[in-house]
């Protein structure tokens, strides 16, 4: 997939204000530095209102999961491609996915210890290799056929939903064991055989497993460059979402079949910046060296996943955080770690991040950002700068304030500007979120 992330950060140190930018976040100039043809099939028809898209709106913090066969070498999601094995020789690891470990209820209560509303499971990555019963698989190149012998996606559906996490399924269309993938053009029967499958595999996973809150596609792409909605012309995405669409009316789709999708995906590790964006999207990082499981015991700290939620949230988004279980079933002790304190931290902050809005100022890049909701504003300062944080006045006279994340902050409001300043010795924690109880 590749994304362009060009948005201006455009901050002054210690004051927010309010900066109004296209609906995309992109000045013209650097819509036009954009070369690919990222501009996706637009069907507004094929969208969720804003009332079906709330739930997941509101959310906010969510799991991903990359588990499958590239799971056996450890070496991330990417190892058949970038080691080029032939698709014969990785079947081979078929012997070494035993999933004897796999308990997709411990997976369900560790999403809910971490306080995510939902969780998204691939399904099947380009590798071709399918997590569950699947007919449509080519070549039948799926968990029931290897060592594991389970449907893996009945098991994590089941177990999702009765934990009352919203039941994600990540699908790639591509599936590196086609040579058309590399020559869609040049190979044409091969190309539509890749098709068939998607579109069997698509109606297997929408049919077949009950409701299905998320559809996380990615790998639209083709011939290994360019973007999903360059391959559009193969996946005829209209088609493919409006037969989604009959299966499952409500399930919030992503952007990367081509289609424009429900939201907007922001991806990696960099941080995320700019002013507030007025459309759905969700920023997924993963907190492993790789998105699959590697050997190496390399996690993303908490507080760099405390910053990019509260980045995330006070810009109107959402963020997936990924683990890669290992070729048993079982999420890396490391990630859960991070996990769990996540959790807990989410347990004291919920206020200021569950079912909130963005604002109501702008986020200052690396410094602060606000949330809303009801009579509450939340405001949270990554960094503290010198004799406090100057924001603009507020809608209304503050009743009460509260730090949720401790420490003490003397706030300063007056009908010209607000200003928080941290109590000497205050903790400085990675985000400080002071909660203001606005009059009614
Ligand atoms: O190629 C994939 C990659 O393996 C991983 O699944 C990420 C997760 O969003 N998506 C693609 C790269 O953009």
């Amino acid at each position: 997939m590749l994304s362009f992330t060009a948005l201006l950060g455009i901050a002054t140190l210690a004051l927010c204000t309010r900066i109004s930018v296209a609906d995309d976040g992109l000045t013209d100039e650097q819509r036009s530095a954009l070369k690919q043809n990222t501009d996706p099939v637009r069907a507004a028809a094929l969208r969720l209102s804003d009332s079906q898209l709330q739930w997941w709106r509101g959310a906010k913090v969510g799991m991903f999961i990359h588990w499958g066969l590239y799971a056996v070498p450890g070496e991330g999601e990417w190892v058949m491609h970038n080691k080029k094995i032939p698709a014969d020789e990785y079947a081979k690891y078929a012997d070494g996915f035993t999933a004897v470990k796999f308990d997709a209820k411990a997976w369900a209560d560790l999403a809910q210890r971490g306080g995510m509303k939902y969780a998204v499971l691939t399904a099947r990555h380009h590798d071709g290799f399918s997590l569950w019963d699947s007919p449509s698989s080519h070549g039948h190149f799926t968990s029931m056929n290897a060592a594991s012998k389970r449907d893996i996606i009945a098991e994590y559906t089941a177990a999702m939903r009765s934990a009352g996490i919203g039941v994600g399924i990540y699908y790639s269309p591509m599936d590196w064991r086609f040579p058309a993938y590399f020559k869609p053009h040049e190979l044409p029967d091969n190309a539509q055989l890749m098709k068939q499958q998607t579109y069997g595999q698509i109606r297997e996973l929408m049919s077949r497993y009950g409701k299905i809150d998320v559809l996380w596609y990615d790998g639209g792409w083709l011939a290994h460059k360019g973007s999903d909605a360059d391959a559009a012309w193969l996946w005829d995405p209209i088609t493919l979402n409006t037969m989604v669409r009959e299966l499952q009316p409500n399930v919030v789709i992503s952007p990367r079949s081509g289609w424009e999708g429900d939201f907007r995906c922001e991806e990696g590790a960099g941080e995320i910046k700019g002013p507030i964006r007025d459309y759905a999207w969700e920023k997924c990082l993963t907190l492993g060296r790789a998105w699959g499981y590697t050997k190496d015991r390399h996690t993303m700290a908490l507080a760099e996943v405390q910053a990019h939620i509260v980045n995330a949230v006070t810009r109107g988004g959402n963020i997936l955080i990924n683990v890669g279980p290992d070729p048993e079933g079982v999420i890396p002790p490391e990630q859960v770690k991070v996990i769990e304190k996540l959790g807990q931290w989410l347990q004291t902050v919920g206020p200021a991040i569950y079912a909130t809005r963005p604002g109501p100022f702008e986020p200052v890049d690396g410094v602060c950002g606000t949330t809303q909701r009801d009579r509450f504003v939340y405001v949270h300062v990554l960094r503290w700068p010198e004799g406090g944080l100057v924001l603009p006045s507020l809608p209304k006279p503050v009743k009460s304030s509260r730090v949720l994340t401790g420490g003490s902050v003397q706030v300063a409001a007056t009908t010209e500007k607000t200003v928080l300043t941290p109590a000497p010795g205050t903790d400085r924690p990675a985000v400080t979120i002071i909660e203001l109880e606005l009059q009614p």
